[in-house]
């Protein structure tokens, strides 16, 4: 998968070199590329950004730069386009889901911008020619959408084929798609069986795996009824076997 990343904090995205993606490129799964966005402003002190048309405070980025750097990365581009990700606390959730969709495209562009946003007829021009997704990736706001795209990157790029060490890894987390859909995952424990005091669940250790499956589930529900209420309400009762209802 290719990732490009148009920001005027290139340097943010020195993480993206590290651990898991960090591999993952290494290894050619993931190609990723950082650009400046100042190289596309032509004036001596390469503005990016204007006052906001109908006053208010703050900032807004100018749509001469991005529409430069933006063409500027699509023409170096194959056949299909990019799909273009622009991180905005006022976009859609971004969700496993989400994440899972952008995993099986070839080519992701992001735009995370400083100050107030981006011009929006940047999105509606490139909304004619290629897919122009506004995501957010929680009800809080950060100070640009450099966090964002380094969030997004790591839930997308460890869903790449032959990133994770266990391809199972992925199939049971919280929110995964299935049977874990919109619940969250239990606690987990390792050695030693007793820590502090504190003793791992004995049912761990007793290896009848149908009575741990059956105990796991039992917790990611306590679990998401503790933390997350509003998820339980949403489950599909479908998606419920006759033993949940007891809890
Ligand atoms: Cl994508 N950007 C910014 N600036 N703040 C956010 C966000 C994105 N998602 C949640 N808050």
């Amino acid at each position: 998968m290719r990732v490009d990343i148009i920001s005027i904090f290139p340097e943010y995205f020195a993480p993206l070199g590290v651990s898991l993606i960090g591999k993952a490129r290494e290894r050619g799964i993931l190609d990723v590329r950082l650009h400046q966005l100042r190289d596309w402003a032509h004036d001596v002190h390469r503005t990016v950004d204007d006052t906001p048309y109908g006053g208010g405070p703050g900032m807004v980025m100018k749509p001469d730069p991005w529409g430069e750097a933006i063409d500027a990365v699509l023409s170096t581009g194959q056949d299909a386009s990019a799909r273009i990700i622009v991180p905005t606390p006022s976009g859609v959730p971004f969700t496993q889901r989400l994440a899972m969709e952008y995993a099986a495209e070839p080519w992701l562009l992001f735009t995370p911008a400083r100050y107030e946003g981006i011009d929006s007829r940047v999105m509606v021009e490139y909304g004619t020619r290629t897919r122009v997704d506004e995501v957010s990736v929680g009800d809080y706001v950060l100070a640009g959408g450099e966090a964002a795209v380094l969030v997004m990157v790591e839930a997308v790029g460890r869903l790449l084929p032959g990133v994770l060490g266990n391809a199972c890894s992925a199939v049971d987390d919280s929110f995964a798609p299935g049977a874990m859909e919109n619940l969250l995952e239990g606690p987990v424990y390792t050695k030693p069986p007793e820590w502090r005091g504190h003793e791992v669940p004995e049912i761990l250790l007793s290896g009848h795996h149908g009575r741990i499956a059956r105990w796991r589930r039992d917790e990611a529900l306590r679990r998401t009824a503790r933390n997350r209420p509003e998820l339980l309400a949403a489950l599909d009762p479908r998606g419920l076997d006759k033993h949940d209802l007891k809890l």
